[in-house]
């Protein structure tokens, strides 16, 4: 199906330049491909991606240019149905910039403009289910490629029953990755039980939970009401994602946070470790 990083990463500039031209073709009066240019062009160039909050990281016009660049790729490979081209051009794009950039300024963008042109008609069902089984695999990659620690705090990523978007806690789990914590992934849909059980379990000193859609399922506060019951009292329990806001009312009636950017999460994942006892 699709290019192993490790088929890929040892190619010359060259070598990519012929093994993306031999898939943009059609694309070629979109995108003048001399090249040596287009590659040394997507070029990241490193700033200070300790604070990634899009404005301060992406000072550089050439970087955003990049960025953008690897978006409309993306995209026209969606148009295409073109399942190996996305993947080979998002496996390029993962080395060519941190793991934080690549997420922030490249997958999670991606997603949103994918759904919005899916809402509006501009693609099928099928080609977005495409684009996000290759986001999900090449994210899944990404998570896998972090090394537990011995000493480092654990937390358990999932999203709650009913709640089958996983892109979202995919990106949590390696924002968590990222910090330095042991992260257990579950996947999505989980009953509070379930969720419970792997905290206790694994001695958790956090669970993140991500909710996208629905934000309107009756049967949610429950769930989240029953997972704070059964989990330990110090283990903190924080939500994100699209749809956590239409929760608030349950979540602050049960002692849950949530936390709408990924770059408040990081910074309170580091301070976490600062303030919490043999960490
Ligand atoms: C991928 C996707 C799917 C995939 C999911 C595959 C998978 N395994 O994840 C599939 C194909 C299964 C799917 C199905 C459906 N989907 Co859908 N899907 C999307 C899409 C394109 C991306 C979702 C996503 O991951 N977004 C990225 C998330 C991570 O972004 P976010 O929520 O804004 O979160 C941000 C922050 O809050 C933070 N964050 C996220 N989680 C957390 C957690 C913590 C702890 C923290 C700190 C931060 C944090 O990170 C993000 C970036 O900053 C969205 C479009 C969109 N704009 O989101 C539609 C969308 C969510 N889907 C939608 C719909 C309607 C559906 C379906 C009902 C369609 C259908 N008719 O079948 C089904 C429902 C399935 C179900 N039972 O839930 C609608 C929802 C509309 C609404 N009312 O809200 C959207 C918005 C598309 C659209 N524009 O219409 N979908």
């Amino acid at each position: 199906m699709g290019y192993r990083i490790g088929d890929i990463a040892h190619m010359s500039d060259q070598e990519l330049d012929g093994l993306v031209a031999s898939r943009v073709g059609a694309h070629k009066r979109h995108f003048p491909m001399s090249s040596h240019g287009v590659v040394s062009e997507l070029e990241w160039n490193h700033v200070d991606s300790s604070r990634t909050d899009g404005k301060k990281v992406v000072e550089s016009q050439d970087s955003q240019a990049v960025v953008e660049r690897y978006i409309e790729w993306a995209l026209s490979y969606i148009d295409e149905m073109n399942e190996s081209g996305l993947e080979a051009l998002l496996s390029r794009a993962s080395i060519s910039m941190t793991q934080i950039e690549f997420l922030d300024f490249l997958v999670l963008p991606l997603t949103c403009l994918i759904g919005h042109r899916w809402h509006i008609g501009e693609i099928r069902i099928s080609q977005e289910h495409m684009a996000t089984w290759v986001i999900k695999s090449i994210l899944s990659g990404l998570l896998r490629s972090y090394r537990s620690q011995k000493s480092a705090p654990m937390m358990v990523v999932t999203t709650p029953a009913g709640q089958h978007h996983e892109i979202g806690a995919l990106a949590v789990a390696i924002s968590g990755a990222h910090c330095g914590w042991n992260v257990t992934y579950l996947g999505p849909d989980l009953p509070a039980e379930e969720i419970a059980a792997m905290a206790v379990r694994t001695h958790a000193a956090l669970v993140a939970l991500s909710l996208v859609y629905p934000a309107d399922d009756p049967l949610l506060p429950e769930e989240l009401h029953r997972l704070k019951h059964l989990l330990p009292q110090q283990v903190p329990v924080i939500a994100g994602g699209g749809a956590s806001a239409a929760y608030k009312e349950v979540m602050d009636r049960v002692g849950m946070h949530i936390m709408p950017s990924l770059v408040d999460f990081r910074e309170y994942l580091n301070s976490f470790r600062d303030h919490v006892q043999g960490y």
